[in-house]
């Protein structure tokens, strides 16, 4: 007879699951033995079940499919946690396996003993204890459709011993998601075509929501001559080949987002769920569409909001609508993101001499030389904008973050994901300094399981995300210095390939040659610290921010920075 841990085997083999992310541990015993013996499921061993749950939200990101992790009981499985959470927030589909204590110990405060149950409530679409082998195989067949029709994590906390019980009923059901079609009623079509029809300048805005519905999206967008802003998550899949393009909008946009946005008397939210209320436009009617309802209104009042799928709500909407002739007001936005893309790229530049690299330069360069199908991971922090801002996409590149969920230290784990789901497609992985070293142990990962994932270092001895957000609110800099090693040498360390640039000149070729080497490959670059990220429309608050920043750092006696932070940044400020 088989015993319930080889009923998950066994289950996850028919469900196509050929891979489980995590670190082994005694009540994890039944789980690794059954995958041991069965011998088709990769284990992808990681150094830290952080990193697990990372990479399954990348690995699930990137495929859609239902990516599986596994922990330890107690602190094992408390590991996961962060990452599940970024699964969680990113709505996509993930199991996690938490191994518990044995069943008799329960309540009795014994060794490692948590309750799961309630630690993954709030990073999950279900979260179950399994008490007793008859509740199996139902309860992973419950748990694993949540994951996949509610796009979230599901939890199944499993004691040792229960895993290693006989199970009554050995079937294993396959779960296939359902694709329905969604799309708002006949009625609210009409609605919504006519106050379209009556607008003058409509904007869209896209999100991650638009995944699969580029062309529809372009048609809906040359129909009502509406420029096309997107969101972070939205910019994978809208960005591409679309002469509507005008930026991303937000504290790390582009202003001409910003612009597009605040010109518009009908702003139509496609898939969106962009959170910073201050970039709404104030005065504009308002439609959005989002394929749940309960999305509807959370960000910015509305005048209208449809229930249905992206592609197929377009689809609906294109037949109803008249093309609009006045092309004023995309003319008027393209040009503006014409202008401002070139105030971008002119920042992109090598810096002169000795002087740290700007970090636009290397993201430039990482555009220009990384593959056409390239997965781009990158880190919350200065990554984050600079991916946002240089890293074109394409059709087949992939840009994934902790957008949502925000945690530092995402991109390597994002990475190891990204590339154990696609072995043959390029990964690169843009860290912060602060972030590489957060989860450093997790370069092992790349060399033990034989991933070349390209891990880029922006090496600006700080955490600079945070320095400028202090001095934008008028604080002095506190604690965001980071005294590093050469990451190169650490990286040669380990097995890996690494090359650490200093100079403008010499990024280029290390560029290429990181990229090209065939294995994990690491490139140190030491980049400018006072580097400005400005956002696109500085508000009266922030001015004042950086002012009172200035004053404060004058009467702190550190006036030096000071001038460095103008020296670095005179060309985007005059
Ligand atoms: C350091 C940092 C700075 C950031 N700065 C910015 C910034 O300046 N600008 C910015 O835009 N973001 C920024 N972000 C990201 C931001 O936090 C949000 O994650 C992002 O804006 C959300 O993007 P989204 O609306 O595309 O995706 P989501 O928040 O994922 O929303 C997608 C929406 O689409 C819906 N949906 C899904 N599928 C469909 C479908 N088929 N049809 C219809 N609806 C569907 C979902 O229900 C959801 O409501 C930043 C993040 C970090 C870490
Ligand atoms: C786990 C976690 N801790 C702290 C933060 C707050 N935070 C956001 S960005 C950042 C700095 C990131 O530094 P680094 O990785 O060096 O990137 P940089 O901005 O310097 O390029 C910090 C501390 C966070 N988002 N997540
Ligand atoms: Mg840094």
């Amino acid at each position: 007879m088989a015993n319930v841990a080889e009923n998950i085997v066994k289950t996850l083999n028919a469900n196509g699951v050929d891979r489980v992310y995590g670190i082994p541990g005694d009540s994890l015993n039944g789980l690794t033995d059954a995958l041991r013996k069965d011998g088709r499921i990769r284990w992808v061993h990681v150094r830290h079940e952080e990193s697990a749950a990372f990479a399954a939200a990348a690995d699930a990101g990137t495929t859609g499919d239902l990516a599986v992790v596994a922990g330890s009981c107690g602190p094992g499985n408390l590991h996961l946690i962060n990452g599940l959470y970024d699964a969680q927030r990113s709505r996509v589909p993930v199991l996690a396996i938490a191994a518990h204590i044995p069943t008799v110990e329960i309540g009795t405060g014994y060794f490692q003993e948590t309750h799961p149950q309630e630690l993954f409530r709030e990073c999950s679409v279900y979260v179950e204890y399994v008490a007793d082998p008859s509740q199996m195989p139902r309860l992973m067949e419950i748990a694993m459709r949540a994951a996949i029709e509610q796009r979230g994590v599901a939890v199944l906390v499993i004691p040792g011993d229960v895993a290693l019980s006989e199970i009554a009923d050995d079937r294993a059901v396959v779960i296939e998601r359902t694709r329905p079609l969604i799309q708002p009623s006949g009625p609210e079509l009409e609605k919504a075509a006519t106050m379209l029809n009556a607008a003058k300048k409509v904007t869209i805005l896209a999100g991650a929501g638009v995944e699969g519905a580029h062309d529809e999206v372009i048609a809906l967008a040359d129909a009502l001559g509406a420029p096309i802003v997107h969101a972070l998550r939205g910019k994978e899949f809208i960005e591409y080949d679309n002469p509507f393009d005008v930026g991303m909008t937000g504290l790390l946009g582009f202003a001409s987002g910003y612009r597009a946005m605040e010109a518009a008397d009908t702003l139509l939210v496609l898939g969106s769920d962009f959170p910073y209320e201050q970039f709404y436009p104030e005065h504009a009617t308002t439609i959005q569409v989002d394929i749940r309802g309960s999305q509807l209104g959370k960000r910015h009042p509305l005048d209208l909001g449809l229930v249905g799928d992206v592609k197929a709500t377009a689809e609906a909407l294109l037949p109803r609508l008249a093309r609009k002739d006045d092309r004023g007001h995309l003319d008027d936005a393209v040009a503006h993101y014409l202008k401002t893309r070139k105030k971008l790229d002119e920042l992109a530049v090598p810096a002169k001499g000795a002087r740290p690299i700007h970090p636009q330069y290397l993201a430039r360069l990482l555009d220009e030389y990384a593959a056409d199908d390239a997965i781009f991971t990158a880190d919350v922090g200065s990554p984050t904008v600079w991916a946002a801002r240089y890293l074109s996409m394409t059709e087949g590149r992939r840009l994934i973050g902790s957008f949502t969920h925000g945690s530092m230290a995402n991109a390597l784990m994002h990475g190891i994901g990204a590339q154990v789901a696609h072995p043959d497609r390029q990964v690169v992985a843009l860290a912060g300094d602060g972030g590489l070293a957060m989860m450093l142990g997790e370069l092992l990962t790349l060399t033990q399981n034989g991933l070349p994932v390209k891990t880029i270092v922006v090496n600006n001895s700080s955490l600079n995300f945070v320095e400028l957000e202090t001095k934008a609110a008028g604080f002095v800099t506190y604690g965001t210095g980071l005294d590093n090693p050469s990451f190169a040498a650490i990286a040669e360390a380990m097995g890996i390939f690494a090359r650490r640039v200093e100079r403008s000149e010499d990024l280029p070729e290390a560029v290429r040659e990181v990229l090209a080497h065939d294995g994990p490959a690491l490139l140190d670059v030491v980049t400018e610290r006072q580097e400005l990220s400005m956002p696109p429309a500085i508000e009266a608050a922030q001015v004042k921010g950086f002012a009172l920043y200035a004053i404060r750092t004058v009467m702190s006696g550190r006036g030096d920075e000071l001038l460095d932070l103008a020296r670095a940044n005179w060309r985007q400020l005059f």
